[in-house]
């Protein structure tokens, strides 16, 4: 049975209170850091553990909080990302839902150690349920004396607000979510400078997931080297995963980094397996915006070893035979599933969602949706199968965010791995559609 970090006391009756969360152990955190460490060490343990963002990219947490310019004078910010949009991914809401304290503690913890004594969570404007749960566990904080003026006699400031997100994906990429915070339309910064240096109304704001903020709170109750200990090489610690598509047991698992991709699939302790006994014939590993990858690849590398639920060996073999761990949005794929609707889908999502501002993506995608859809429906040439490579390569690096390649990414890969079944939809047209389903939301 694999650790719980995060997890461990979901389905406590009341966990979502403040006096059931105290009970089980809950704003130890907080007294530990505020009482006994100094922001700095509070870092360091950050530091020590290895923790990597657990939005998408991975990007190392201290780091990027030993990053955060702190000029005199100048406010700081800490600005949680919860505008979980990524289509496959739903444990960040999850979380907020059943542990909200869990969030707030590592709110508390984190904006100490930045130095920040006004923080925001951002959260997608659609969970509603869960702007309410947050708005009352942040009362409940603050009549506890979590939250306000000398927090537990410490000296340390802060007010926490949740702002309700501006209902579209793009307000989920970090700068784009800042414009948005200050009430602006929602469209990415060019980036540098990083938030670190000038984010939240041109001040040093550090921007984390969920996942990782409610993370800081194991790691300085039992330190980080102790986090380290978990996982495998670089990938340390627990993830969330968030699993759905063809899968007997869809839901949200927390899992030891390392852990094979086969067991977490086929294991009565995670998935239990392809649902109605069918195959598996394809996975997206992390969120919409990854390489999808064939059954083969995803249970084994190249070289025949396991593939493992790391960020590490997920990547193994670079986009040819590998994909990405994302933000650990896992969705299954039944040899029933057809992938040219399937990415389809996808392309249908980021064209909607794309903000507009640069031509690749705002154009591309369009083009994309466009070409797939005559493909699924009939109209399809050979030519398309190409001329959808072409625009994916010419989307790919060339935006200001990364939307154009979470756009460009599934497309490409769907053609490298199954282009086969691209080629059948246009020699086929007629059985092409009438055999395989899709997505049943259309
Ligand atoms: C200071 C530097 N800071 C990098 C910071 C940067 C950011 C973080 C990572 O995209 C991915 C994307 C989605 N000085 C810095 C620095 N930073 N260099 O580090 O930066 P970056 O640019 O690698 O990625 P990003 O812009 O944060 C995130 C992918 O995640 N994704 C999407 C997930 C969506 C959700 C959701 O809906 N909840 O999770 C899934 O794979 O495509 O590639 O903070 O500022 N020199
Ligand atoms: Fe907007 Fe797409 Fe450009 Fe991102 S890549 S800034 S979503 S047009």
């Amino acid at each position: 049975m694999a650790r719980k970090l995060l997890l461990e006391h979901i389905n406590v009756p009341g966990i979502n209170t403040l006096d059931v969360y105290r009970q089980k152990g809950g704003y130890r955190a907080v007294e530990k850091a505020l009482k006994t460490l100094t922001p700095d060490e509070v870092v360091e343990e950050v530091k020590k553990s290895g923790l990597r963002g657990r939005g998408g990219a991975g990007f190392p947490t201290g780091m990027k909080w030993s990053f955060l310019a702190k000029p005199e004078g100048v406010a700081r910010y800490l600005v949680c990302n919860a505008d979980e949009s990524e289509p496959g991914t739903f444990k960040d809401r999850y979380l907020m839902t059943h542990i909200p304290h869990a969030l707030i503690e590592g709110m508390i913890v984190s904006s100490f150690a930045l130095g920040a004594n006004t923080s925001y969570i951002y959260v997608r404007g659609e969970m509603m349920p869960q702007i309410r749960i947050l708005e009352r566990a942040i009362a409940e904080a603050k009549n506890a004396g979590f939250l306000g003026k000398n927090i537990l006699g410490s000296g340390y400031d802060l007010e926490l607000y949740v702002q309700p997100g501006g209902g579209a994906y793009i307000c989920g990429e970090e700068t784009a979510l800042l414009e948005s915070l200050e009430g602006k339309r929602g469209n990415p910064r060019i980036k540098p400078p990083f938030p670190a240096i000038a984010g939240l109304y041109g001040c040093p704001t550090v921007v984390n997931n969920v996942e990782s903020i409610a993370a800081v709170v194991p790691i300085i109750n039992d330190g980080g080297d102790e986090y380290a200990k978990i996982g495998i090489g670089r990938s340390t610690g627990t993830k969330l995963i968030s699993a759905s598509g063809n899968l007997v047991r869809p839901g949200v698992y927390e899992i030891d980094l390392g852990l094979p991709v086969e067991e977490f699939i086929y294991s009565d302790e995670y998935c239990g397996g392809i649902a109605n006994g069918k195959r598996l014939k394809a996975t997206v590993a992390g969120g919409s915006s990854v390489p999808i990858l064939p059954a083969n690849l995803t249970l084994k590398l190249a070289n025949g070893e396991p593939r493992l639920m790391s960020y590490e060996s997920l990547s193994e073999g670079g986009f040819a035979t590998g994909t990405m761990l994302g933000s650990g949005g896992f969705i299954a794929f039944d040899e029933d599933q057809c992938i040219v609707r399937n990415t389809w889908n996808f392309s249908r999502f980021y064209h909607h969602e794309s903000c507009g501002q640069c031509s690749p993506c705002r154009e591309g995608t369009g083009w994309m949706e466009k070409v797939l859809h005559r493909l699924e429906y009939g109209h399809g040439k050979m030519s398309d199968i190409d001329l959808l490579v072409d625009v994916s390569k010419k989307i790919e690096g060339n935006t200001i965010c990364p939307l154009g390649d979470a756009a460009a990414w599934p497309v490409a890969s769907a053609i490298r791995h199954f282009r086969d079944e691209f080629e059948w939809h246009v020699k086929e047209p007629v059985k092409s559609l009438n055999t395989n389903y899709g997505l049943a939301n259309y």
